[in-house]
Formats: C-alpha cells, sequence, structure tokens
C-alpha cells in the first residue's frame, strides 16, 4: 500500500485550509501552523518524491535552487530581508513531516541561539 499523503500533498491538493503564500509549477510556500519566529514560513517543493533537502539536492539541484530563490523572495516581502533558512532533516533533528521543505525564519533573529 503507498505511504499515506503527508500534510504538504493534502495543502497542495487543497484538502486542507492554509495560508498559502506563493505557488507556481513546482513549488508552493505557506505560513507554518506553528510559528518558532515572527515570521515562519515554509517552501515546499510540489513533489512528494523527496524526503529530506540531502534527497532533493540529489536528484534535482535546480528544484533545490527555486526553493532558496523562493525562501529569499519571501523573505524580503514579509520581513526586511534576513532570514533563516532551515532544513530540518532526519527524526533526531526535529523533522516530523518526510516531504521536504524549507523553512524560513526571519523577523527579530538577532537574538536566537545560531545568531
Ligand atoms: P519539520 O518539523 O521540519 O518536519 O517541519 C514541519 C513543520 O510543519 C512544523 O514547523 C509545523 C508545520 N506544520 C505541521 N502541520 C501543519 C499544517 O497543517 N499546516 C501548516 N501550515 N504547517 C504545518
Amino acid at each position: 500500500m503507498p505511504d499515506a499523503p503527508t500534510i504538504f500533498e493534502r495543502i497542495i491538493a487543497r484538502e486542507i485550509p492554509a495560508d498559502i503564500l506563493y505557488e507556481d509549477d513546482t513549488v508552493i510556500a505557506v505560513r507554518d501552523i506553528a510559528p518558532q519566529a515572527p515570521v515562519h514560513l515554509l517552501v515546499v517543493p510540489k513533489t512528494a518524491a523527496y524526503p529530506d533537502v540531502a534527497s532533493l539536492a540529489d536528484a534535482d539541484p535546480a528544484l533545490l535552487a527555486h526553493v532558496v530563490e523562493v525562501a529569499k523572495r519571501l523573505a524580503a516581502e514579509h520581513s526586511d530581508g534576513d532570514y533563516r533558512l532551515v532544513f530540518n532533516t532526519g527524526a533526531g533533528a526535529g523533522q516530523t513531516i518526510f516531504h521536504v521543505h524549507a523553512h524560513v525564519l526571519a523577523g527579530g533573529l538577532a537574538e536566537g541561539t545560531l545568531g
């Protein structure tokens, strides 16, 4: 039996609601439901083929570059253009949805643990 669709596949299919900020043929961007920063967005490739950023980088570096470009643009639109880009990779690193996605964290990050 195929794996159940992830939350992101269900958002892309409009089966569950989301605050969609950007969409094109290959990616969708939504506001994170549990924000960890004043601005916390997710940029998600539409394909469900890649569970994490490493597998995306191996198979389709152009799509990964597009994710990064969209993240940059959204950070400029929704904050001051400074942002943190996070790809949690593996359950031990906090990944809960195994459909690659970039967290775009922006706004008031100077005091953050990695800052
Ligand atoms: P990660 O832990 O790196 O796999 O990130 C998953 C993120 O997805 C987490 O920050 C919370 C967010 N999230 C979980 N469920 C939903 C949802 O139904 N809608 C939206 N917009 N975000 C969600």
